[in-house]
């Protein structure tokens, strides 16, 4: 406006402001639906951690369902800051200050709505997402509020929807797998059976780890002491690797471990041929017994060769006393 004319004058003159909110809706709608679209149909099938197993399935699905969430309210956010930037520009040498705005009811009505929408969505969305698929392949501590439904049993056979159970022992820098199904036989690669409700029963010979199976969407801390029970079911056959996800030392990076899911026959094959192979060593005879927490420094066996080989008690870390009971 020139400096001559009155701001009525000018307000009479001036074209009709247009509608502004009508404006960005239509513009948010539009770039929203087409943003949720490409992130559903394009996006979505790509994403991490795949759909190797149930539990990764639902992980996927929540990363989508989340960024579908998330790309309107970005969207409107951008858009409110480049139309305000382009079409609110003030004029060159327009020093005046806008209009003072005071308390707008409609405003702060969508404001505190959607945003109370927004939370009581994702609330009950995250909820039901870690309920129902038993704990969301996370470690739920030693006794699991949310489980997984299969039959517990002492042994495994393929087709009769056993639960298989592995022990997951972490230690400085490595992971051992333990299936106490199978004899207590170790092992330093995990195979899993497909189609198979799996219970991981995750711990650590000494600091803290953190076992990643991140394919199969399985994620435990491994906790010297604590039994970490984590639940996951895979879904398709092929090769995963497992990393160690808590910093725990100088190897940290190196701590990591490859696993294939085989189908239940070639799994059993496997496990009972390994169970052989470690029985005619002398291996299960060696290892303590199977428990869901070991304390390393109290193992009879090791304890006791540890006396046989240096004559010694109470060194190199260990506290074993000679005479307690040893059963190998
Ligand atoms: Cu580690």
């Amino acid at each position: 406006m020139s400096t001559t004319e009155t701001p009525e004058a000018a307000g009479a003159d001036a074209p009709r402001e247009p509608r502004h909110g009508w404006r960005l809706f239509s513009i948010w709608i539009v770039l929203s639906v087409v943003a949720c679209l490409i992130i559903w149909f394009v996006w979505y099938p790509h994403l991490p951690p795949g759909r190797m197993s149930d539990s990764a399935k639902n992980q996927q699905l929540d990363i989508a369902v989340l960024a579908v969430s998330a790309a309107p309210v970005i969207i409107g956010v951008l858009l409110y800051f480049i139309y305000a930037i382009v079409v609110w520009r003030a004029k060159p040498g327009d020093e005046s200050d806008g209009p003072a705005i005071y308390g707008n009811t409609k405003v702060q009505a969508t404001w505190i709505i959607g945003t109370t929408m927004i939370v009581l969505w994702l609330f009950v969305f995250g909820a039901v997402e870690l309920a129902v698929p038993a704990g969301a392949g996370a470690g739920e501590g030693p006794s699991p509020i949310w489980k997984l439904t299969g039959k517990q049993s002492a042994t495994w056979t393929p087709g009769a929807n056993d639960m298989l159970q592995v022990q997951v022992i972490g230690q400085q820098w490595m992971w051992t797998y333990r299936y106490p199904q199978f004899g207590g036989m170790e092992s330093t690669v995990l195979d899993l059976p497909v189609n198979t409700p799996v219970e991981f029963h995750v711990t650590s010979l000494d600091v803290i780890h953190s076992f990643w199976a991140y394919t199969l969407g399985v994620k435990a801390d491994a906790n010297p002491d604590v039994d970490n029970v984590a639940y996951t079911t895979a879904k398709t056959t092929g090769g995963f690797t497992v990393r160690c996800s808590e910093l725990c030392g100088i190897w940290h990076g190196a701590m990591y471990t490859s696993g294939t899911v085989l189908s239940p026959a070639a799994f059993q094959t496997w496990a009972t041929g390994v169970q052989t192979k470690e029985q005619s060593l002398g291996v299960l005879a060696a290892l303590p017994p199977y428990a869901l927490t070991y304390d390393p420094t109290v193992i009879p066996q090791l304890g006791k060769n540890v006396v046989q080989v240096d004559g010694i008690t109470g060194a190199a870390g260990y506290y074993y006393n000679p005479s307690d009971p040893v059963t190998p």
